[in-house]
């Protein structure tokens, strides 16, 4: 069985979106899975402390018979494969790669959070979900187009789509 699933990446160390772009190849390569669609990118300030760079933030969706946990796991995996740094807490990071939503699953144990707990205020995670898919809601029935308009603004700046960039 297949599940839909959408997953939130973001980066503000070397090359933010040539993070994006790459991870975005990785993750199509997962097994038992499909890259349905790419969400474009944008430029976001950073949540947490401002002396840091601006962030790059887009999402994918996802068709996979892979478990969320297993999910997880190839997620983590992309991450250190790119050099993933966390310099310090809500800090610069090299890349971030979070399960945002998974089908209409709700799950809460020590590794997961679904729905992602910052996601409603997160305009940098909602937006890309909105271009998605802009029927989209949360398990308990909230729709993320209301919740994009009640959430704080990073001041989004939608970036020109990268070509050329193997
Ligand atoms: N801020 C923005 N704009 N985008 C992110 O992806 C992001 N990720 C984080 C913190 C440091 C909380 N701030 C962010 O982890």
């Amino acid at each position: 069985m297949s599940t839909i699933a959408y997953v939130g990446l973001g980066s503000n160390l070397k090359a933010p979106a040539r993070q994006l772009g790459q991870a975005v190849m990785a993750l199509s390569r997962l097994p038992q899975t499909s890259l349905q669609a790419q969400s474009p990118f944008y430029a976001s300030r950073p949540v947490g402390p401002q002396d840091q760079p601006d962030f790059v933030n887009g999402a994918v969706k996802l068709s996979t018979s892979l478990s969320p946990h297993q999910l997880l796991d190839h997620l983590q995996a992309i991450e250190l494969a790119q050099g993933r740094e966390r310099l310090r807490h809500w800090g610069p990071r090299t890349l971030d790669l979070d399960v945002l939503l998974f089908g209409t699953e709700v799950i809460s144990d020590e590794r997961l959070t679904v729905p992602h707990a910052e996601l409603e205020n997160r305009d940098f995670a909602l937006q890309p979900l909105l271009d998605l898919n802009p029927e989209l809601q949360l398990p308990d029935g909230r729709r993320i187009v209301e919740l994009r308009t009640q959430c704080p603004d990073n001041q989004l700046r939608k970036l020109a789509p990268m070509v050329g960039s193997d």
